[in-house]
């Protein structure tokens, strides 16, 4: 393949779906993961549509599982095997909970997800990456990740392991020509506080009120840079 390829998990919202128009407009080939096959679907026409001659291919899974994971890397047509970059985007909060009152069955998505689902993309992705002698990591961490906050324990946890495995990795790659990159943006207006506030559309709007957030765009000028 003439233009490099990039995967993105979590591509069809906010800093995930930034990304794909970021990188699709600076003409690499892309691969977009989602686990809803219809919104995934109509991301792609609108990108093919917009931008004729580029190439994206289709990476439906839910990263938290990982047999999931494998077999859409392994149905991964022959000319799409080579990734340049991975882009671990995918992640949620729930709840604004105190960590003596939240749901336990939460807990377990954010860290099933944030953690875990970005751990089995780095595990099975990035040996290709060392074969092949190039590669580069950017993992969506958060200033979550430096400071805890009232009510966000857990996610704030979460995005702290996010530090530990990105300087983790840098650090297990370091004899390689490979690169690893944490982003850590604060508060971004995607659909993140929807989820947050578990659908509630006007809690989420209410949080951002006097304020100007960053919105996806920035987070993707900054990946794009750093990649
Ligand atoms: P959005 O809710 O807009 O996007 C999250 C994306 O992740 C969606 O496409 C969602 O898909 C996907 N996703 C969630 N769970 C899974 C899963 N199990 N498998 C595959 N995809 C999944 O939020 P953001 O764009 O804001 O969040 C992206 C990343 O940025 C997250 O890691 C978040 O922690 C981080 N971040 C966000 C900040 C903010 O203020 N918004 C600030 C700092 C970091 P679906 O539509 O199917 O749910
Ligand atoms: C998201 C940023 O500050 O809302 O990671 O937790 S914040």
């Amino acid at each position: 393949m003439d233009n490099k390829v990039v995967l993105i998990t979590g591509a069809t919202s906010g800093i995930g779906e930034a990304c794909a128009r970021k990188f699709a407009k600076e003409g690499w080939n892309l691969i977009l993961n989602a686990r809803n096959a219809s919104k995934l679907e109509k991301l792609i026409e609108e990108l093919e549509m917009e931008y004729p001659t580029l190439k994206i291919c289709p990476f439906l899974c839910d990263v938290r599982n990982r047999e999931q994971i494998k077999a859409a890397l392994e149905g991964l047509p022959s000319e799409w095997t080579e990734i340049d970059l991975l882009i671990n985007n995918a992640g949620l909060v729930i709840g604004v909970d105190k960590e003596f009152e939240g749901s336990l069955d939460e807990w377990d998505i954010m860290i099933d997800t944030n953690i875990k689902g970005l751990l089995a993309m780095t595990r099975l992705v990035v040996p290709g990456m060392i074969e092949r002698g190039r590669g580069h990591i950017v993992n969506i961490g958060s200033i979550a990740g430096d400071a805890a906050y009232p009510g966000g324990s857990v996610y704030c946890a979460t995005k702290a392991a996010v530090k530990a495995l990105s300087d983790g990795l840098r650090i297990d790659l370091v004899d390689t020509p490979l690169r690893v990159t944490n982003i850590k943006p604060g508060m971004v207006e995607t659909n993140f506080l929807v989820v947050r506030y578990r659908g509630d559309k006007e809690a989420a709007d209410n949080f951002y009120k006097g304020i100007r957030p960053l919105t996806g765009e920035d987070v993707a000028e900054t990946v794009y840079f750093a990649a």
